[in-house]
């Protein structure tokens, strides 16, 4: 399967593709949440919405694999670094959709419009990798994994320490452009540049509906 994409096609077997989606949760996309709740404009993340949803519908149809993930901390905080929680007070504080970034929480959740399926892998984080400290190799190894499709939220945290870290694994990553977010425009827009600078230097770029056309030719998917 292939699909237009910068710097150059990219070519995936669907078989051993999976669909990440970073961290889609209320925390980060919700009016009134923590994203807002520090300055940002939501309206950057939440454009993500629509064309992640239609891509999921597309991607489940197809009956290809999806992992979800989430940033966020034990209650007692243990997993989160003293650093971490030094230069980001608000962890573990009473936000507007409970304690922000704790597992269990509300705000800590995915949307309502991306909730994961029943059969869906849904990995915590503590860190900003979807690697560091959590059991996603594993679930690639099982699944045989090769290439991912990355998508979510924020293109150039979690987003791209993901994509960093699952290119030192040897992954092939296509990040879509329309679905992934950052609160930052100038960030989001110079992250996806990064990524497919020098010859796709962490991998691919392309926007999701070349890839809901790909998953629609016949005889693609067997
Ligand atoms: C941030 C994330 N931006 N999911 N988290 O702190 O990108």
């Amino acid at each position: 399967m292939e699909v237009l994409a910068k710097p150059t096609p990219f070519t995936f077997d669907p078989s051993t593709t999976a669909l990440l989606v970073i961290d889609m949760q209320r925390d980060f996309l919700l009016p009134g949440g923590f994203g807002e709740s520090l300055g940002n404009d939501v309206s950057q993340l939440r454009r993500t919405i629509a064309p992640l949803s239609a891509l999921l519908t597309a991607w489940r149809g197809a009956g290809l694999p999806v992992i979800h993930t989430r940033e966020g901390h034990l209650p007692d905080l243990s997993d989160c670094p003293p650093a971490k929680l030094r230069r980001g007070p608000d962890i573990g504080q009473q936000g507007q959709f409970g304690r922000i970034l704790i597992r269990g929480e509300y705000g800590h959740d995915i949307i309502d419009e991306l909730a994961p399926a029943p059969d869906e892998a849904v990995v915590d984080k503590p860190g900003k990798g979807a690697f560091y400290a959590t059991e996603l190799s594993d679930i690639l190894d099982k699944l045989r994994v090769e290439s991912l499709i990355v998508t979510g939220v924020t293109t150039e945290v979690c987003v791209h320490t993901t994509v960093r870290e699952a290119n030192d694994r040897g992954y092939e990553c296509l990040v879509l452009a329309d679905c992934v977010g950052s609160y930052f425009p100038s960030f989001h827009q110079a992250g996806l540049e990064m990524i497919a600078a020098q010859g796709g230097i962490f991998g691919w770029v392309a926007d999701s509906p070349s890839v809901i056309a790909a998953l629609a030719t016949p005889g693609e998917i067997k």
